[in-house]
Order: structure tokens, then sequence, then C-alpha cells
């Protein structure tokens, strides 16, 4: 039962008509209850609302209920279980309930008449294994981001929680008393935002599998990594993390992907360990040693032949790969509304106007991601600093599109790239209502023909002005 229907109808029918009323509810009960004069008001109230325990369901209730798209935005992603839109008629009696849900990646939507309306049974929705999300009431990293991550790792988010800064300074004891209240069926845990030390010594505790942003991350390389380049990535995160000691976490990942290798004859459990990781270190380095001869051999070889090579960054799911197929006019790598879905980096020489070039598509950068696993992007670093042009993707249709941008910058110029390189590009303009001014680069959409063709004339202009230059000093 996620609400008493009877008691809802009575708090909306004492409502004045032409008002919208605001219900947040926990557990089925009513913690707040306002009334907004236009949509504006409740979208101001739902700027400012912070994300807590205190609701997990809010109604919203109009004569003619916002849309459901305008309302999420306020929301940061997907804390709720429950949005319901509620419409009535003249006599205030609601008429119709639209409620969306949460199903694995999915916002299910229903639409019935308000009395009618039952609590859709979880098992009959969800196929993925269930997961219980932990973020803190200063977390860093954005909320959607993290539940994105953790449902693009292949788990269903069924219950969100943030954690007081009181009870994270009290540390071990107080997040094992929290954790008592999650129920078991939730087969694993998220933190968004805690030390991986502390989480594998409350998963040592609690005995429940806990899951940090990095495990989400190399979990979704594990599943994403085909080609040499993307396995090459996630081996040298895994092996780093493992070195890192954080064994009993690795062996969390493993319950849910395969194991790690099989046990010696006569071996304890911690030689077994030790060796794996010896031999797992040795062969991975030894791959990417490989790895990183082959391309710096291609890169000699790219610039023997004195073509250009123009490679295109960003930050994750920003529309990279959708450029490269558009500027290529083909489906050359995969592109999806996913995070990291192409992990393996690709070129292709193109005809760009006659001038031949390579274009590059790379892997997607995250923020917060630790030392171990921006290490295993030093090839991809390697490829992108050797660049003649850096075409920087920005997804111009996310809230914190200048964080992420700065990040990814900043990711770039600490790794070699030489900043006058970067360009940037404001991708999905068609999505956006309201174009900011910009200092530099341009909006485009990938979408459209003439602003392909738009970037590919930049691109030649770019390259030319560069070769003159060249030939000029
Ligand atoms: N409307 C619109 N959608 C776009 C545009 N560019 C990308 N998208 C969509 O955004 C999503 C992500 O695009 P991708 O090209 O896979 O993004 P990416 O940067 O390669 O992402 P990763 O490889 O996962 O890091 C896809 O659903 C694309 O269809 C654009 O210019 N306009
Ligand atoms: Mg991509």
């Amino acid at each position: 039962m996620i609400f008493d229907q009877n008691q809802i109808l009575k708090i909306i029918k004492d409502n004045p008509l032409n008002t919208i009323k605001l219900l947040l509810l926990s557990k089925g009960e009513v913690t707040q209850s306002r009334i907004f004069v236009s949509n504006w008001d409740l979208f101001d109230f739902l700027e400012k609302l912070k994300a807590s325990n205190d609701f997990d369901t809010m109604f919203i209730a109009a004569k003619t209920a916002p849309k459901i798209v305008e309302t999420r935005s306020f929301m940061d992603g997907k804390l709720l279980k429950y949005l319901g839109l509620i419409t009535y008629d003249e006599d205030k009696i609601p008429e119709n309930i639209t409620l969306f849900y949460k199903s694995a990646a999915k916002l299910q939507k229903i639409s019935a008449p308000f009395f009618l309306f039952k609590e859709p049974k979880k098992n009959e929705f969800c196929d993925n294994p269930t997961a219980a999300f932990f973020t803190s009431e200063s977390a860093s990293t954005s909320i959607a981001e993290n539940i994105k991550l953790a449902e693009d790792a292949g788990f269903s988010i069924t219950d969100t929680f943030v954690i007081s800064e009181q009870s994270l300074k009290n540390g071990i004891n107080r997040m094992t008393e929290l954790l008592k209240d999650v129920p078991l069926e939730h087969g694993v845990i998220v933190f968004s935002d805690s030390s991986a030390s502390l989480l594998a010594k409350l998963e040592e505790k609690t005995s429940r599998t806990i899951l940090s942003r990095d495990d989400l991350i190399i979990s979704i390389f594990n599943a994403r990594a085909e080609g040499t380049g993307g396995k090459l990535k996630l081996a040298s995160a895994v092996v780093a993390k493992e070195k890192a000691n954080f064994r009993k976490k690795i062996t969390g990942l493993s319950r849910i992907k395969g194991g790690i290798g099989l046990k010696g004859p006569g071996e304890t459990k911690e030689e077994e360990r030790k060796r794996i990781l010896k031999n797992k270190e040795k062969n991975v380095r030894k791959q990417l040693e490989n790895e990183f001869s082959r391309l710096d051999f291609q890169r000699k070889f790219r610039k023997r032949s004195q073509i250009a090579t123009v490679a295109v960054v960003g930050y994750t799911n920003a529309g990279k790969s959708t450029l490269f197929n558009a500027l290529l006019n083909e489906e050359a790598t995969k592109e999806s509304n996913k995070f990291f879905s192409s992990i393996d980096p690709k070129i292709r020489k193109f005809s760009l106007f006659g001038k031949p070039l390579f274009l590059l598509d790379t892997v997607g950068f995250i923020s917060n991601m630790s030392n171990d696993i921006t290490d295993a992007f030093n090839s991809t670093f390697s490829e992108i600093a050797a660049s003649d042009l850096i075409l920087h993707i920005i997804d111009s249709t996310e809230k914190g599109w200048e964080e992420r941008k700065r990040f990814v910058e900043n990711l770039l110029i600490e790794n070699g790239c030489d900043k006058h390189s970067i360009v940037p590009l404001f991708s999905k303009k068609g999505k956006i209502k309201i174009k900011r001014p910009l200092r530099s680069g341009f909006f485009y959409d990938a979408t459209d023909p003439e602003d392909i063709t738009k970037i590919k004339k930049f691109l030649y202009k770019k390259l030319t002005e560069k070769e003159e230059f060249q030939l000029s000093l």
C-alpha cells in the first residue's frame, strides 16, 4: 500500500479549485501538504526541495496537472519511488491519476480513475537484481547520475536513502544500524559517496554486497568491453583496485559477473588470492605494453602519412559516438542512451571534401573516479594528446553541463593535451529551449544534416589553417 486513497481525497477536496495541491508522503503517510497558485510557484518549490528521507512519494493534484517532464526535471532524477499527477473535475472529485513508478531502467506509467488504482506488485515488473541506493546529504555527485550508473550496471533501484552528515561522522556503527532497515531482498546496496575502505569494512560487518561508484563503473566496463582496448581498460582498473587491497569488494563484484580464477592445490585462501593477483598483474602489464606499442606504431604511421587526426572526446553519454557516426555517415560505432556505451576506441579514415582525415571516437569520462580507474584511461589520453584537433562534445541538455565541461577540460590538460587544440561543441541542440550565449564553440544537433555539414566545413577550415600555419613556420 503506497497511500490511503480516502485520506488523499479528503486533503484534495479541501483544496480551493484552480490551485495546485502538492502532497509529500513517506511510507504511505502524508508528511507535507502545500498549495500553489501557479506552476511557477510549484516549480520554484520543487527546485529548492532537498533530497531527503522525509518523502518517497509525491502527488500533485490540479485541474490541469503539470507535465511529467517539467515536474521531473526539478527532482534530480528518480529519488522518488512514486510520482502521482492527479486531475479532477469541477466537482473537485479526482477523476484521473497518472502514476509513474520505477521499474528497472524505465519509468512506467499507469493512468487510471483515481479510485481504481492499485499498487503494482514488485516482482511483476522487476526482473533485474534490485538494489538500495544510499547518498549523503552533501553528495558531490548528482543523484540522478549515480542512479543511472546503477541502472546501466543492471540493477533496479527500489529504495533510496539519504544519510545525514551526523550519521556519516558516526561512521561504521551508525551505517551498520541504517543497513538493518534495508530489506534482504535487495541483493546489493549502492553507496554513492563513501570511501572504498569504509565500504569494505561495512560489507564485512553486515555480510551484504555493497558497491561503490567505482564498482559500478567497473561493472559497466565489464559488461561492455569487447575489443582489446576496452578489455584492457577494465583489466587494469580491476587489478589496480585489487592491488589497493580491496579484494573483499572484488569478490562481491565477481559474485555478479563470474569468478576470478582456479584455486591451486593445497593453497590457503590468502595465498591463492596473492597468486592470482600477481599473475593477473603481470599479464595485464604485458598486454598493456603490447597495446601501447601497437597504438604508438599506429600514431607514428599516421604522423608520417601527414594525415590529420581529429579526436571526439567528452563526458559519457554526451553524444560522441553519434557525432562520429554522423560525420562518417555510417554506423561505425555503438551509440545509446547508456553510460559507457562505447568503451572500445574506434578510429576511421574518411574524406572531408577530398581531404583525408582520421577520426577517433573515445571512451567517455565521468567525474569522481578514483585514480585507479583514471589510470586505466592512460592509453586514451595518449591517443587524444597526439591528435591534431580535439572536439569536446558537451551535452547541452544536462543541468550540470558547465561543471562537466570544466571537469573534462582539466582532465585533458592534466593528461598532456594542448588546450588550444580543444574545440567545444554543444550537442542535442534540438532538445533545449533556451540557448545560452557561448564564448567559443557552437550548438548542433547530430540529427540535422545542415549542422553536420557545418561541423565538416568548420573542421576543414580549422585543419587547413593549421597546415598553412605549419608551412609558414
Ligand atoms: N537529439 C539528439 N540526441 C543526441 C545527439 N547526440 C547524441 N544524442 C543521443 O544521446 C545519447 C548518447 O549518445 P552517444 O553518442 O552514445 O554518447 P557517447 O558520448 O558516445 O556516450 P558513451 O560512449 O556512452 O560515453 C544517445 O541516445 C543519442 O541518440 C544530438 O545531437 N541530438
Ligand atoms: Mg560512445
